[in-house]
């Protein structure tokens, strides 16, 4: 009985990092026909709601500065047991932001709410994908609940061996 409960009480939930880069705090304020309605505040209440039915844990976060995502990325490292990421303009522009998730070895998932392959040729090309298990491009907010499945599913199949 002793050891059911140390194992049980022993369980804690995976943690994700959900990332968002620069200007993604505007969403819902300007452009909607391009980002939709949802704020940024929805787009986390969407994720929390998902993410418990998951059994995750979330550590949503946003900023519009390159250097400060490549230390949160760093810091997931060890902490968190997987990524979803939005990075904004940095998606296009990024070397470091790459070069950081390749290192925390984490999986991880793109996700972006407009369809950058429908938009400007530069938005066509990530420097992100590199680092990404897959990417969830189009689908407007609903996106990062594909996103948090997605990761789900991979570090279940990860644990599975
Ligand atoms: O579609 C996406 O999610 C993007 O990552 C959004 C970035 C853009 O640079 C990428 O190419 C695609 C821009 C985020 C800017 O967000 C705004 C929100 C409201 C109003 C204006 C911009």
């Amino acid at each position: 009985m002793l050891d059911r409960d140390l194992s049980e009480s022993a369980v804690v939930a995976a943690q994700i990092l959900v990332l968002n880069g620069p200007n993604l705090n505007m969403l819902g304020i300007r452009e909607p026909a391009l980002y939709g309605h949802h704020t940024l505040d929805d787009i986390r209440e969407m994720c929390a709601s998902r993410a418990e039915a998951l059994d995750l844990d979330i550590d949503f976060r946003q900023s519009n500065h390159e250097g400060e995502l490549v230390e949160w990325i760093q810091q997931a490292r060890g902490a968190c047991a997987g990524i979803v990421i939005n990075p904004g303009g940095f998606t296009h522009t990024s070397v470091a932001i790459l070069d950081a998730l390749l290192l925390s070895e984490l999986p991880v998932i793109e996700i972006h709410i407009s369809n950058i392959f429908r938009r400007e040729d530069f938005r066509g090309h990530s420097y992100i994908s590199q680092a990404a298990s897959g990417m969830i491009t189009g689908l407007g907010a609903y996106g990062y609940v594909l996103a948090l499945d997605a990761v789900a599913q991979i570090i279940t199949s990860e644990n599975q061996g």
